[in-house]
């Protein structure tokens, strides 16, 4: 499969609170760190998100005197999942990964700064309807097909593919350049995903 001029790498959330020994640490999220560099210099566009919390954030545990990753409350957008504090704003944990060199990318994306929407997808926020302002960037930039990584699979990553796939993107998940969290969540998301027409592919399909 070659790569296009237009075609964009998009990394999601690859900073060190997700990463082993981070307070939300993705299992193995650290051995996509190599892959993706490598996969980074086949791009000329690549875009990467950063999760990005302030103090107090809706989706912490800790905010509501509640239990991570077993609790949740009911935002005014729906259900929210808790969990441990993480990627608290300017702090290293909430860093693009250090050992991620991708000094081409020509965006960052910040989600999840307003304390009472979290923002899982790095095209709408939770509520699925406040824009981040990608989506924009990418359509007046002609850039029309998007391949995914990073962490994680059942979430960030799993939600931008489906909501780039509805905005009308052409979606490809780099499915050993992604690792999750749950894996009953992630075969869950792998569904949707299916349903929505995603493609999955290996990364020695652009690496060759
Ligand atoms: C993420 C849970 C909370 C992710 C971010 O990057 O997948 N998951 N915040
Ligand atoms: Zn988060």
């Amino acid at each position: 499969m070659t790569v296009n001029p237009t075609d964009v790498l998009l990394v999601i959330d690859v900073q060190p609170d997700f990463l082993p020994g981070g307070p939300l640490a993705v299992a193995e999220g650290d051995q996509i760190i190599p892959l993706i560099n490598r996969l980074g210099q086949r791009f000329q566009e690549v875009v990467l998100t950063q999760d990005w919390h302030p103090p107090m954030h809706i989706s912490f545990a800790s905010t509501h005197g509640k239990q991570p990753f077993s609790d949740t409350v009911e935002a005014a957008y729906g259900t929210q999942s808790l969990w441990p504090d993480h990627t608290l704003q300017d702090s290293p944990g909430a860093a693009v990964a250090p050992a991620l060199h991708l000094p081409h990318a020509g965006l960052i994306v910040r989600k999840g700064f307003r304390r009472d929407v979290d923002s899982y997808s790095a095209f709408l926020e939770n509520d699925h309807r406040t824009p981040t302002g990608l989506g924009g960037y990418l359509r007046e930039r002609n850039l029309n097909r998007l391949f995914l990584c990073g962490l994680a699979w059942d979430y960030c990553v799993g939600f931008s593919a489906l909501d780039a796939s509805s905005l009308g993107f052409e979606t490809v998940v780099i499915e050993d350049a992604v690792r999750g969290i749950d894996p009953k969540a992630m075969e869950a998301m792998t569904t949707r995903w299916q349903d929505a027409g995603i493609r999955h592919i290996h990364s020695g399909d652009l690496l060759g």
